[in-house]
């Protein structure tokens, strides 16, 4: 008898791939379709073992959420407060510093994004970056997402060349990839009609890069985007790539959907696997594919270093998001815990930094 070919259903893309061809619009929308899930993610998995040599990176982060207050509603988020509401909080720079040396001083990059909140000057933002730069030199600061950028323009009357300029004296080292949702504007009007527009967010990130500023992308998925909806969040980030080059890691943001406004299951682990193997297929351009262990729980994220993923995120300390939407993971892993989970997924861990600097390799 016959063997059946491991790519059975997804040949012709298979041979593309292996060749090392971009793939179309048509063939993205035909791996979301096609459920050959362990073809898929041996195809992943050789595109990311000549891209990443069997590496997975990995870093030691803490995540700093400085206020709940936000005027937008998005619908899928129930992390946002309004000022009076119960809940509700905002940091004080003092306490945004208490909170930063509860941090072991092992930790290397501050990960900042927080509401928008209707009071703070964009003073606020700057001071708290001076004040982490100047007690941690040492600690990059990843901050502020395009929605937290633009709505600093907004307040300060400034410019998005001169916010990210101003932020960059104060020491903002990156962006992270947030906001981003969905960029199709039918449903992204559906989850989040105030927030800014998919080209908006694609423009600040192209800003930053022309400052010289790398940044991350992520795609929230699993709420009530299509499958053609993602494959056009992935061509334009493969598209904004193809100009700049400062994408460094692309992360697929599982939805949860407890406390939203968006009645659904959770992703499942099946699509999580899938979208992580087919975000590496379609955005060739880019290095980095990280599962967000937070998000997909600690298993799954596991399983996704032989799905095409090279990066595990992080250590974490104190997640909020998710955790408001009802996430059951943790909110922190030690480092030897992640360490632990690549080594048994026979993957080499690579402890980075926030620009993939390798800082250990724990072969
Ligand atoms: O922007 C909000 C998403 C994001 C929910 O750049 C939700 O390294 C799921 O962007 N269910 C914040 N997701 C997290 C984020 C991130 C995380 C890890 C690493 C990086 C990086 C960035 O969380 C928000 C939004 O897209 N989000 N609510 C929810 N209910």
């Amino acid at each position: 008898m016959k063997a059946m070919s491991i790519y059975a259903g997804i040949e012709t893309i298979a041979e593309k791939v292996l060749a090392g061809e971009r793939l179309s619009f048509a063939d993205g929308l035909a791996l979301y379709h096609n459920n050959n899930l362990l073809g898929l993610g041996m195809l992943a998995d050789t595109v990311n073992q000549r891209k990443n040599n069997g590496k997975v990176y990995f870093n030691q982060n803490r995540h700093i959420n400085h206020t709940n207050v936000c005027v937008n509603r998005c619908g899928f988020c129930a992390f946002a407060r309004d000022t009076e509401d119960h809940g509700a909080y905002t940091m004080s720079i003092e306490a945004v510093l208490q909170a930063a040396a509860e941090a072991p001083a092992s930790v290397r990059e501050f990960h900042i994004v927080g509401g928008l909140h209707p009071d703070l000057p964009f003073s606020y933002y700057t001071q708290m970056l001076q004040s982490l730069r100047q007690a941690y030199p040492q600690v990059h600061l990843k901050g502020f997402t395009a929605v937290e950028v633009d709505y600093f323009a907004c307040i300060s009357g400034l410019s998005v060349e001169q916010v990210l300029r101003k932020l960059v004296e104060s020491g903002l080292g990156s962006m992270p990839g947030g906001g981003a949702e969905i960029f199709a504007s039918a449903t992204r009007q559906r989850i989040c009609p105030e927030k800014i527009d998919g080209e908006r967010w694609l423009a600040i990130h192209r800003t930053a890069h022309q400052l010289g500023l790398h940044t991350n992308a992520t795609m929230l998925y699993g709420h009530l985007e299509s499958l053609a909806d993602r494959v056009d969040h992935l061509e334009r980030l493969r598209q904004l790539q193809d100009e700049t080059g400062m994408f460094q890691a692309f992360i697929p943001l599982a939805f949860h959907p407890e406390n939203t406004q968006i009645t659904r299951y959770g992703t499942t682990g099946y699509d999580d696997l899938k979208n992580l193997a087919i975000a590496r297929l379609y955005l060739d351009n880019f290095q980095h594919i990280k599962a967000y262990w937070i998000m997909l729980g600690e298993n799954i994220a596991q399983i996704s270093l032989s799905f095409g993923v090279d990066d595990l995120d992080g250590t974490v300390v104190e997640e909020k998001i998710t955790h408001a939407a009802g996430a059951s993971t943790a909110e922190a892993m030690a480092k030897d815990h992640l360490v632990h989970l690549i080594r048994s997924a026979g993957k080499i861990p690579v402890e980075r930094s926030t620009l993939y600097e390798e800082l250990e390799v724990l072969a």
